[in-house]
């Protein structure tokens, strides 16, 4: 099938650079964000999100003519659901499914014979037919038969988003085979990755099994963590050497998981089936547990936080972004500044946030400025590069906290440091 004119529904993480990618080859795209700030950012010729390579996409974009964004849907060969999937608010863990719903009722009123509707929105098991096909079949028209409908995740590691949007693999699930068959269509415009055709619920599966695994193995890395403290051996090390033998790959420890996919996806399996997933909400409470149990390695460090000055180097949820999504080092940076410590921050991604109780400061010299201990939460290139030397002329005091397992120890003691490492017997020096 040929598609002259897509409609991409969300302009975040995935819709932009979807939305980008097509337009520059050649697909006519309306971009529809119902944020009218994202509308207005975008039309001046900015983004509103960091990403590599972006920006000169989105540019491109405009470039071309082919993309023009909006605040509300049209009439199009093909459209694609990319807005978020949430959780409710509250302790329930559900899947907050508002947006999808609106998104595929937004589109119900223009919708044709011979259209294809994609969700590529991660979302419980079997949203595809339960809850997209009958909004949309209340056009009257029948899914698979007269218009057509599949599931299509996106895969792309933040960081990387341009170059994995093209090269990974991509499942398309169809309804029915046809619907799977006119998605492979539309995305070899730009795929160079394999393409597997399946059923739009084994698809809604992968995605989450992909990131339930991934969110599993990570539990396990903390878990050693906390054994290797607990006797007194260097996790990093016992890893490394656990890695040497061909089928084993533990992960890293760290604060904790966050991110707006892996610290929530694995909860849309545990709410579908509760009674079939202990693991995988026991490995849930592990990573979300993590920032405490760094915070009680501080707390034993610095013998008591009241009072105490602590520089945080770090708040976005993994290195080099921006984001700040269910980021492990604002929760570490929330309980230390409720527990009575001064929590200075400085994020260089995000410089005017910082998590509730702290301060955000605009340059490393400020915030080590009176600090009495510094801790790393997030190993972005410019903090693993950081020489010692520079922040002990930096700081009064003398304690450094390494949750990531980045930093050259020896060169640190040597700058005169008490060295912390999470995972290695609670101590280094
Ligand atoms: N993390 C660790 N230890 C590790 C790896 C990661 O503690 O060894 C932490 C990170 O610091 C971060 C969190 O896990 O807080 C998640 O980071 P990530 O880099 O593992 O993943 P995301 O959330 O940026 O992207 C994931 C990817 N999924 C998988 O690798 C299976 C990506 O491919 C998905 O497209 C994305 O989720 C998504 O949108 O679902």
């Amino acid at each position: 099938m040929e598609f002259n004119k897509v409609c991409v529904l969300g302009l975040g993480y995935i819709g932009l650079p979807t939305a980008s990618t097509f337009a520059t080859h050649g697909i006519h795209v309306v971009g529809v964000d119902v944020n009218q700030r994202v509308v207005d950012v975008l039309r001046n010729g900015d983004i509103h999100i960091h990403e590599p390579g972006l920006s000169t996409l989105v540019k491109g974009a405009f470039y071309s003519g082919c993309l023009l964004v909006s605040e509300k849907p049209e009439e199009a060969d093909a459209f694609i659901i990319a807005v978020p999937t949430p959780l409710e608010d509250g302790d329930l863990k559900r899947a907050d499914m508002r947006y999808v719903i609106a998104a595929a009722e937004s589109i119900v009123p223009l919708l044709k014979p011979g259209n294809l509707v994609v969700l590529e929105s991660t979302s419980p098991p079997r949203t595809t037919v339960d809850v997209v096909a009958p909004i949309l079949e209340r056009s009257g028209m029948k899914a698979g038969s007269d218009f057509y409908l599949a599931y299509s995740p996106e895969r792309v590691l933040p960081g990387k988003i341009l170059h994995e949007l093209i090269e990974n693999a991509r499942v398309i699930g169809g309804v029915d085979q046809t619907s799977a068959e006119v998605g492979r269509d539309l995305y070899t415009t730009f795929v160079r990755g394999e393409i597997r055709l399946t059923d739009a619920t084994t698809a809604e599966m992968v995605k989450l099994m992909e990131n339930t695994y991934r969110d599993v193995n990570i539990a396990v890395a903390n878990e050693f963590a906390r054994l290797a403290d607990h006797f007194g051996i260097d996790v990093w090390e016992a890893i490394e050497i656990s890695n040497l033998h061909p089928r084993v790959n533990i992960l890293q420890p760290g604060p904790g998981v966050g991110g707006h996919c892996i610290s929530i996806d694995p909860w849309f399996l545990v709410e579908a089936a509760p009674d079939l997933t202990p693991l995988i909400r026991q490995a849930r409470f592990v990573n979300d547990s993590q920032p405490a149990y760094v915070v009680q390695l501080v707390e034993r460090v610095l013998e008591g936080l009241e009072g105490k000055t602590i520089a945080v180097l770090g708040l976005t949820y993994k290195p080099d972004v921006d984001d700040l999504r269910e980021s492990p080092a604002v929760e570490v940076t929330r309980i230390l500044a409720e527990r009575g410590a001064r929590v200075q921050t400085y994020e260089p991604f995000a410089p005017h946030e910082s998590a509730p109780g702290a301060h955000a400061m605009s340059t490393l010299d400020e915030t080590l400025g009176d600090a009495d201990a510094v801790i790393l939460l997030v190993d972005h290139r410019a903090f693993r590069a950081l020489d010692p030397q520079f922040v002990a002329a930096a700081m009064p005091g003398r304690v450094a906290i390494d949750t990531r397992g980045v930093w050259n120890r020896k060169a640190w003691v040597d700058a005169g440091f008490q060295m912390y490492v999470l995972g290695v017997g609670g101590a280094y020096a």
